[in-house]
């Protein structure tokens, strides 16, 4: 089958996704536009990343993707967001990844050849994001920092030893992760227990089946060639920019699109699949009680009006819609409120919702009052670290991002002793919300302190930002904010917010049988923002 050629193309320097008209299509799910994935073997994937094209609205042109193929053809995906694997707690899967992309990148894609290990080629690499893995089954840029090239298999083995959750895998890339993303290269890992098996009725009492809805939001642009459109910086030298914000909203892989629901109870699964945007959604007056996010169930609900999920934020809602029988719903998109901070243009629509008036399967008839989880609980920390965040350069030829005032490829700093718990303290010198995401562990968020950023710097910074390790406690301004009701359970991504320090407690445990030392990342999930170079290692050591 032939696939539009696009090398050599000509890049349009105007964006053509914002005028489309919203709601044409309907919502991919799983198994009506979202693949859910085949075996190749017992407990076991082998996935090819692999170019095709889909029309992801019909005022557009097909657009290439790069997706997982898991040996079907993709003939069951839809939009570009594709794939799902559905993996059970407790039973470990063996999963190959093998690159069948071009060894270049193409047009519509713009590396930046100061970021990457090997210049303008295409270097894959498959990371299961709240996976607990060993480090060389994790698609770390600490492991293998040039990836892998074209015919080259990752090969990885996920032993699934965790409660149930929505995980996610999407590439990992070093210096490249914004623009395999951006070209569709993250699909969705579903895990289930014993209690949250995926079906109605379930031992928790939540809804299932058909009534159970991945929501990944994901904002983008459109070329009118029908490419995906990634702005290239305007600074001499520099073609990296800052932050990705499209003018089109993608759910599910699909631009605008509309679901159908019966006036029941839903579960709605959000996930942030941004490259930058951090989402406030409003479900348009539906009520909702947040169930778990990152690290699975709560031990009970909590009533939410507004969903704030940063770039790899997730969270699990159970939604009502028994009284908005007939009515339209749209699923809106606000600017963040303070102290989340960030410099993102306004997207308002996100999808639309029908209500309809008859129910085929009435399914549960109450929220559950409580939940087989947990709250995040953990034990006083044996040792506290305290990591910077600092931007240099902004709009110049130099600019970039780090932590402690150090390059990803600076020697490890971070080690906690394998067991142990830790408290990290991230304290934010610039003037945007970071989401920190640390690989291997989910964690407890402890609270958020205000404190005199400027004082901080007078007393410890230098020309490449403020180095780690200084306690900011002298410089707090006020007291310590608990967490949210939503940071109610273990994370692995936080909203470390401007003018603020964010305390997060870990245990540094590592899968059953696996030895320390072994060496993960930890980084902003703007994705930008980790490719240029807000990264570091960690080891975990014995
Ligand atoms: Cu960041």
């Amino acid at each position: 089958m032939a696939l539009p050629l696009t090398a050599g193309t000509p890049v349009a320097s105007a964006s053509a996704g914002g005028k489309l008209t919203k709601y044409m299509e309907p919502l991919p799910v799983p198994g009506a536009g979202i693949v859910v994935a085949t075996q190749s073997g017992p407990d076991a994937y082998s996935f090819s990343q692999t170019q095709i094209a889909r029309r992801l609205h019909p005022q557009l042109p097909k657009t290439p993707l790069w997706a997982y193929d898991d040996g079907s053809g993709l003939g069951g995906q839809a939009g570009s967001f594709g794939m799902a694997i559905v993996a059970q707690s407790g039973k470990p899967l063996d999963v190959q990844f093998k690159h069948n992309l071009p060894a270049i990148y193409p047009n519509w894609l713009p590396v930046d050849e100061r970021l990457t290990p090997l210049g303008d080629q295409v270097r894959l690499m498959t990371h299961l994001h709240g996976g607990f893995v060993a480090a060389d089954s994790d698609g770390s840029p600490a492991v293998t920092p040039n990836g892998f090239g074209p015919d080259d298999i990752q090969a990885v083995h996920y032993p699934n030893d965790t409660p149930a959750a929505q995980l996610w895998f999407h590439d990992h890339g070093l210096g490249t992760t914004r623009l395999n993303v951006i070209a569709g290269l993250a699909g969705a890992y579903i895990l289930r227990d014993e209690f949250d098996t995926g079906a109605e009725p379930n031992p928790i009492g939540i809804p299932g089946g058909a009534y159970e809805i991945p929501l990944v939001i994901q904002d983008r642009q459109f070329n009118p060639d029908g490419t995906f459109r990634y702005p290239t910086s305007d600074i001499p030298g520099v073609t990296w920019i800052g932050e990705y914000f499209g003018d089109t909203m993608l759910v599910n892989g699909k631009v605008w699109p509309y679901l159908n629901v019966e006036p029941r109870l839903y579960r709605f699964r959000f996930l942030n699949g941004c490259n930058a945007r951090i989402l406030s959604l409003g479900l348009g007056g539906a009520p909702m009680w947040q169930i778990g996010a990152e690290g699975g169930l709560w031990d009970k609900p909590v009533a939410v009006r507004d969903l704030v999920l940063a770039p790899a934020e997730r969270a699990d809602v159970v939604v009502d819609f028994r009284r908005l029988a007939g009515q339209t719903l749209v699923i809106k998109n606000s600017k963040p409120t303070m102290p989340v901070a960030t410099p993102a243009p306004q997207l308002t629509q996100v999808m639309q919702i029908r209500v309809g008036t008859s129910v085929t399967q009435p399914g549960p008839s109450s929220v559950p009052d409580t939940l087989p989880g947990r709250a995040a609980d953990l034990p006083d920390p044996v040792r506290t670290r305290y990591i910077t965040l600092n931007e240099i350069g902004t709009d110049t030829n130099v600019w970039y991002l780090n932590l402690n005032g150090l390059h990803f490829d600076d020697p490890v700093t971070e080690t906690p002793r394998a067991g142990t718990v830790e408290d990290w303290v991230y304290v934010n010198m610039t003037g945007d919300t970071h989401p920190m995401h640390l690989h291997l562990v989910t964690f407890q968020v402890v609270g958020r302190t205000p404190f005199d950023e400027e004082a901080y710097e007078a007393a410890f910074g230098t020309p490449t930002g403020v180095p780690g390790g200084n306690d900011p406690a002298p410089f707090a301004t006020g007291p310590m904010q608990p967490p949210d009701p939503t940071e109610r359970g273990f994370k692995d991504t936080v909203k470390v917010n401007p003018g603020y320090f964010t305390r997060i407690r870990a245990r540094y445990v590592l899968p059953a049988g696996v030895t320390e030392p072994q060496t993960y990342v930890h980084h902003c999930h703007i994705l930008e923002h980790e490719d240029n170079d807000m990264m570091r290692p960690f080891t975990v050591t014995g």
